[in-house]
């Protein structure tokens, strides 16, 4: 297992479509153990394949806050195939928008289909903070982030935020 480099905004990859999984062997099992490594090590709740540069539809979870009792979830080529009508918010961060957090309202539970991580299809039934995390997560296969949910106003704001961080560090990298 080995950690990966998290990319961050204004990286152009983080806005792609993630490509679906054909085929689930030791080669994309060792890609989900390097991610949750990463995560852990991040650390995070979640962490979606895009976010180390590798665009396929596979993400991990663990919402247990204790190191004890790691819960891992490995979900690849996941779906929403339903969603409550109630609605929570949540406070949420992105590990590829360092240091910004924002309320995001999304469906308090959800239901998501997915392949697990010996080929076999499951469904996950999610509510709390695992229902936010696998929309979160989702959305990043689909190119979207949780900023996208807030006003222009703000959103702008964050991008221009880091684009500036990307120019600078640009510059003295010169
Ligand atoms: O996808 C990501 O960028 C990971 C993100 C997941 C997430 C957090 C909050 C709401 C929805 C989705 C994170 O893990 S940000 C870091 C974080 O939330 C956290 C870090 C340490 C302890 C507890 C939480
Ligand atoms: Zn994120």
């Amino acid at each position: 297992m080995a950690t990966r480099e998290i990319i961050t905004l204004p990286a152009p990859l983080l806005r792609e479509k993630s490509a679906p999984v054909e085929r689930v062997d030791d080669e994309l099992r060792a890609l989900l153990d390097d991610m949750l490594e990463t995560m852990y090590a991040a650390p995070g709740i979640g962490l979606a394949g895009v976010q180390i540069a590798v665009p396929r539809q596979v993400l991990v979870m663990d919402v247990s806050r204790d190191e004890e009792a790691r819960a891992p979830h490995f979900l690849i080529n996941p779906k929403v195939v339903w969603t409550s009508d109630e609605m929570s918010t949540y406070e949420e961060g992105c590990l590829s928008i360092p240091e910004y957090y924002a309320e995001v309202e999304r469906p308090a539970r959800c239901r998501v289909s997915y392949i697990d991580r010996e080929g076999k299809a499951q469904e996950l039934e999610a509510d709390g903070v695992l229902a936010t995390c696998v929309q979160h997560e989702i959305d990043h296969l689909n190119g979207l982030l949780f900023i996208d949910y807030l006003s222009k106003l703000k959103r702008d704001r964050v991008i221009k935020k880091f684009a500036k961080a990307e120019r600078q560090r640009a510059t003295h990298a010169l």
